[in-house]
């Protein structure tokens, strides 16, 4: 198994739009246990293929406090949706240290196969039901953050990229702002 490198906003290949999953291949299963173990070590409680660059609809969900409750959720689709909503704390792996509230059915019913290929059907609600309807929305290429007002999105992209910098080595921050050092 692996840790795989996730995709961070406002990367464009999180835009993508994913593909279905036309057959469950050994390819298939060793993502799946990759993105299961990258999201627990990260830690989340979901992850969806498009955050590690593979544009496939397969998604991995765990909202159990023990990391006991695996679901692996291949070419996932919502059937229904309750009318009632319900305003919920969003994070994102892919926008790191960025929380909102983001308002969502409170309540669905989900179609998906399972590694065996076999379909089976869910209902969920709670943070089970936003996760999964997160983790779909990135299968659709979009993350959660593009529900906020323009002036929260621009605020978010401007702390991204200072925690980026800041990662960033000396050397590698001058190279990249020369001017600021200049002085
Ligand atoms: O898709 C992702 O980026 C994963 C994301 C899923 C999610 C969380 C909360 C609401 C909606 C969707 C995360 O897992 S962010 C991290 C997080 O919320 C968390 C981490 C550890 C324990 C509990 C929650
Ligand atoms: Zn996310």
């Amino acid at each position: 198994m692996a840790l795989l490198p996730l995709l961070h906003y406002p990367d464009p290949r999180l835009r993508t739009v994913a593909k279905p999953v036309s057959e469950i291949t050994d390819d298939i299963r060793q993502l799946a246990a990759d993105m299961a173990e990258t999201m627990y070590d990260a830690p989340g409680v979901g992850l969806a293929a498009t955050q590690v660059d593979r544009h496939l609809r397969l998604i991995v969900v765990d909202v159990s406090e023990e990391q006991t409750d695996l679901l692996v959720l291949i070419n996932p689709e919502i059937l229904s949706a309750s009318a009632e909503t319900k305003p919920h704390e969003e994070g994102c792996l892919s926008v790191p240290g960025i929380y909102d509230t983001v308002i969502r059915p409170d309540h669905i019913r989900v179609r998906a196969q399972n590694l065996e290929g076999e379909w089976f059907e869910i209902d969920a609600d709670g943070l089970l039901s936003v996760c999964i309807q997160h983790e779909i929305d990135h299968l659709n290429g979009k993350v959660f953050v593009d529900t906020l007002s323009r002036l929260k999105q621009s605020r978010i992209q401007a702390k991204l990229l200072k925690q980026k910098r800041g990662k960033k080595s000396p050397e590698a921050e001058r190279e990249s702002h020369p001017a600021a050092h200049d002085f």
